[in-house]
């Protein structure tokens, strides 16, 4: 993607994340751009999509997908942005507060290009694959790829969700004003770092044939031969994109994030990552989620995510 055709889109919702503060992370990016007087984030053009963060203090209805239907009309304001932006020819680079987002991105690139064959490259610690079946927490952020593959994991059930949750849900993968479900299928997603998920969705990554690389895979590989393998892998998809939650990253850096997970990435593999990852001409949006500013100590988790980004692509 060429820098002249970015276009921030900034999604400040935290309503699918467990502890507050994730919906100030896209600010604390910029902020740490004002720090290190660099206003490169600044210059470019940008949108805000509306969000609903005031629910967070109302009556939880659904304690298997918390917020499911505030959460399912940001994902029809997050689809029609990122259409627009498409529209207007230029790459959306999202900035979101919690990573629940990335399904409405999904139903935005999905809705836009209905007949493209679009890869998912999430780099994340988590596998974001539960549904109201399996979560332990309730918590969407760890839903949007099931919503967007469009399954229920049904077989590896430990709650019993309402009707009411579910015609939410059903409503949830439906996003998007074609109503096209699933978004994606299994061959079309990608993890890297890969490391801290339930069993309910190791079962899913390995009845669904997911690919995926953990931690050890990416140090017996290498960085280099982890991304080239990803681009490999998706050779023959028409369009690519990519979501970097930052808890992917180790939690020597990564300590201003909801959850923090040991052995993940290095700043220097995440650079090497964003690079290539972003110049690549299949990519057709970024996105980078999850900071929180409130879990910090003096913005360091925007600082290091701003370093990666002035460097591997500005
Ligand atoms: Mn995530």
């Amino acid at each position: 993607m060429e820098v002249n055709k970015l276009k921030i889109v900034k999604v400040k919702s935290e309503l699918g994340a467990g502890k507050r503060g994730a919906s100030l992370g896209p600010d604390a990016l910029l902020i740490a751009d004002v720090t290190q007087a660099s206003s490169d984030l600044w210059q470019l053009p940008m949108v805000e999509v509306e969000v609903y963060n005031k629910f967070l203090t109302g009556k939880l209805m659904f304690s298997y997908a918390k917020h499911i239907n505030t959460i399912s009309k940001i994902y029809e304001n997050i689809a029609a942005t990122v259409e627009e932006t498409l529209l207007d020819g230029y790459h959306p680079f999202i900035l979101s507060g919690d990573h629940s987002n990335a399904g409405g991105t999904i139903a935005g690139l999905r809705n836009f290009y209905p007949d493209k064959k679009i890869g998912v490259i999430w780099i994340d610690a988590h596998a974001d694959l539960h549904t109201p079946f399996t979560t332990p927490s309730g918590n969407m952020h760890g839903m949007p790829l099931a919503v967007s593959l469009g399954i229920n994991n049904d077989e590896n059930k430990i709650n019993n969700p309402s009707q009411f949750e579910l015609d939410a849900w059903e409503q949830l993968k439906r996003a998007g004003s074609k109503k096209i479900s699933p978004k994606i299928n299994p061959v079309d997603l990608l993890f890297i770092d890969l490391r801290d998920l339930e069993q309910q969705e190791w079962d899913a990554i390995q009845r669904l044939g997911i690919k995926y690389f953990t931690p050890p895979k990416r140090k017996e590989l290498g960085i280099a031969n982890v991304v080239e393998e990803a681009m490999r892998y998706f050779a023959h998809h028409d369009l690519v994109y990519v979501s970097f939650d930052v808890d992917s990253m180790d939690v020597n850096v990564s300590k201003g994030t909801g959850t923090p997970v040991p052995g993940g990435l290095s700043v220097d593999d995440a650079m090497y990552i964003w690079k290539h990852l972003f110049a690549w001409e299949k990519t057709v949006a970024f996105e980078v989620t999850e900071i929180n500013p409130l879990l910090d100590r003096e913005n360091q988790m925007a600082e290091s995510v701003l370093e990666i980004i002035r460097q591997a692509i500005l």
